[in-house]
């Protein structure tokens, strides 16, 4: 949304609320602090997070087992006016059923909100209480197996109990976080785990908001404020495990990949080991395989240096994105296997310590102040900006739901999606590795508006947390530091100097980017700090709404705009405008299907004129699928401007999309056109 309407309705709220005598405190002093005092800070002070270490996705081998803890669990909500009521009370120290309030049945993984029929679960603000059991087979004990506990991510904060012990606490939705639980646990019997969740968001935050008390009819409730604009969804989100390491494993991997023009390939690896400190090191070493699709050993080799080595894959098959090549998305499998050598040289006995597999695409990136390439080919990227959103589930991994986005995107022709505006599971970024769809990696920030040490100290804490999660993925093209943040403002810019000056030195390879909606370039602080210049704009919506004929010079002039100010690859990141399915005009009128079709081709007519300068390599529609936001007389059943339906079914626009998406690919990268791209209509000749 502009940055413009945003303040606008926050000012309309703000000013019916003051007018019924209950202005929430904390918006008017918002609004005070943020206009008239605006303090700027030097974030010298500011410590960079410490690196994490682990967190590998969670896979079976000849040496490690994995669980899952994905079903129905038991859920209490807290009151909304006591959310620390279960600490105080020791809700983890039995089971939730013996505090005698109601349990509700919940599915994991889900966001709690839509599930049931309790209006007060979806509004809910607070904490609220998760619980299963689990058995852990004594076999573990006896095989001296470490035992993990690992979340897929837990929006927002969650405190986790084994047993009514604590074992940890993360805070930030969207990222995976873990705990090696063996020493908390029952072998040979049944577990108990016990969850605190808590949505709330605040100016510290990663996205901002603010819990504020308001009068109603049955005296106060808190309301969770914020200006994102979708719905603050919240639960167990990703997938729960329960895996298994031996006593020293390798604890993380790191990959690094190049191809040469003679078509070498190059995986650089560095491995991390727990408890390596028992390992003698000169009779330890690593056998690493490279496996082809069809399990063939592609390259192998026996590396003494247990922590970095350099594989080389000759003749390799390098990592290409969808339509760009014949055989999109060619991922091998990398085999690590941490052996001790005993016996003699004669008669060795070795012994398989730890086996880890993870699949990998090999390419290059790189890019200038002209493009972005790969594999040396100059990228356009042409996609979405998209949410994890369906109905009932909420932002709740569902496999199917992930199998029909994925089918559609490449029925569509896509090439690209923006994890707008926050990450995407992990097993949506393995589809993207497997399908060839790169991936703009975003992290939870959205109009971030108060800059202040204590933000930055999050903002970098979550983007070091993305990076380690997704850097080993091929699909990944350029990480995104924020969405939309209020960077008109002078403190914006001291701010994203030390945050871009942080990611740069941990951005594994890859461009800086981020969206910016100021009307004009010279106005962004935060723009010259990125590797890749990205803006929304509205054309027709937003700005001069009704009135397509105002599309193609203003976004021709815009993007120029951007591009004379800082001499950078530009791309467009968001444009669009809501649609009703099934809402027909002609002529064509704001809302109808027919409005987001001639909305769409007038952009397309910029963006050609823009292709011809080379340094515009993409444009991205705002949105894939319609998602739920939160209430406002500004969305009707929420965010319209999908080009799908939120059950996934194309609107008219669709259609057109993908016309133009296979014609870029068939024009750019000689991808062949589908069959049924065109409907017969005459024979022309
Ligand atoms: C953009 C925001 C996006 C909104 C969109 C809209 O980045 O999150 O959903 O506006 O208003 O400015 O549709």
């Amino acid at each position: 949304m502009q940055r413009s309407t945003c303040f606008l309705i926050t000012f309309l709220s703000c000013c019916i609320l003051a007018a019924v005598g209950s202005c929430p405190k904390e918006f008017a002093n918002l609004e005070e602090s943020t206009i008239a005092h605006e303090n700027i800070y030097t974030y010298s002070s500011v410590k960079p997070p410490n690196p994490t270490v682990g967190l590998l996705y969670p896979r079976e081998s000849n040496t490690r087992e994995v669980r899952s803890l994905d079903g129905i669990w038991n859920l209490l909500r807290s009151n909304a006016s006591d959310p620390l009521q279960g600490i105080r009370e020791k809700w983890y120290k039995e089971n939730l059923r013996a505090t005698n309030h109601e349990i509700t049945l919940m599915p994991v993984p889900a966001s709690y909100n839509d599930v049931t029929v309790d209006q007060r679960l979806r509004d809910h603000v607070g904490t609220v209480w998760y619980e299963r059991h689990f058995f852990v087979p004594s076999r573990w004990r006896k095989e001296r197996m470490r035992v993990w506990l690992r979340f897929g991510s837990i929006h927002y904060e969650a405190i986790v109990w084994i047993n009514g012990q604590t074992t940890m606490r993360h805070s930030f939705g969207h990222l995976p976080f873990e705990v090696e639980i063996s020493s908390y646990v029952n072998y040979g019997s049944e577990n108990r785990i016990t969850i605190m969740v808590d949505n709330r968001l605040n100016n510290h935050t990663i996205p901002q908001g603010q819990v504020v008390k308001q009068v109603n009819d049955d005296g106060f409730a808190y309301i969770q404020t914020y200006t994102f604009d979708f719905f603050n969804y919240a639960g167990i989100h990703r997938s729960v495990h329960l895996y298994t390491t031996p006593p020293t494993y390798i604890s993380d991997v790191e990959l690094k990949t190049q191809v040469s023009r003679n078509l070498i390939g190059r995986i650089d690896y560095r491995l991390w080991l727990g408890n390596a400190e028992v390992l003698d090191v000169k009779s330890t070493h690593v056998l690493v395989k490279l496996l082809d699709k069809s399990g063939n050993v592609a390259a192998h080799q026996i590396n003494r240096d247990i922590r970095n080595g350099t594989l080389l894959v000759p003749n390799v098959k390098p990592w290409w994105p969808y339509l760009m090549n014949p055989d999109p998305g060619y991922m091998y499998t990398l085999e690590f296997q941490l052996i001790a050598e005993g016996g003699t040289e004669a008669e060795p006995n070795n012994e398989l310590l730890d086996a880890y597999r993870l699949p990998v695409g090999i390419r290059n990136l790189s890019w200038n102040k002209d493009g972005l390439f790969l594999n040396n080919k100059p990228l356009y990227l042409r996609g979405f900006g998209r949410h994890e959103d369906s109905d009932i589930r909420g932002k709740g991994l569902d496999n199917a739901l992930l199998t029909r986005d994925f089918s559609l995107l490449r029925w569509v022709g896509a090439n690209a999606y923006r994890t707008s505006h926050y990450p995407y599971s992990e097993e949506s970024m393995q589809f993207a590795d497997q399908h060839g769809i790169m991936i703009i990696d975003e992290c939870a920030s959205v109009n971030t508006d108060l800059f202040e040490p204590e933000l930055l100290v999050n903002h970098m804490s979550y983007l070091e947390q993305l990076i380690h999660r997704d850097r080993n993925h091929a699909s990944v093209i350029a990480w995104s530091i924020a969405n939309e943040p209020r960077t008109k403002k002078k403190a914006a810019e001291a701010y994203f100097g030390a945050l871009a000056n942080y990611t740069r030195g941990i951005a594994q390879g890859r461009p800086l980017t981020a969206a910016s909606n100021v009307d004009k370039p010279s106005e962004c602080m935060m723009s010259q700090f990125l590797d890749i210049i990205g803006f929304n704009r509205y054309n027709a919506w937003y700005h001069n709404a009704g009135r397509t004929d105002m599309i193609v010079q203003p976004m021709y002039d815009e993007a120029k705009n951007w591009r004379d100010r800082y001499q950078k690859p530009v791309i467009l990141f968001e444009y669009g405008g809501d649609t009703i399915e099934g809402y027909h005009t002609l002529p064509a009128f704001i809302w109808s299907e027919e409005y987001q079709t001639t909305l769409f081709s007038k952009h397309f007519k910029a963006f050609d004129r823009l292709r011809e300068l080379k340094w515009f390599i993409g444009e991205f529609v705002w949105n894939f699928a319609d998602f739920k936001t939160e209430q406002a007389f500004t969305r009707v059943g929420g965010n319209k401007k999908g080009v799908f339906t939120r059950n996934r079914q194309p609107k008219d626009a669709a259609h057109l999309l993908r016309k133009r998406y296979h014609a870029l690919a068939w024009k750019l990268d000689n991808a062949s056109l589908p069959a049924d791209l065109f409907d017969y209509i005459i024979d022309w000749n």
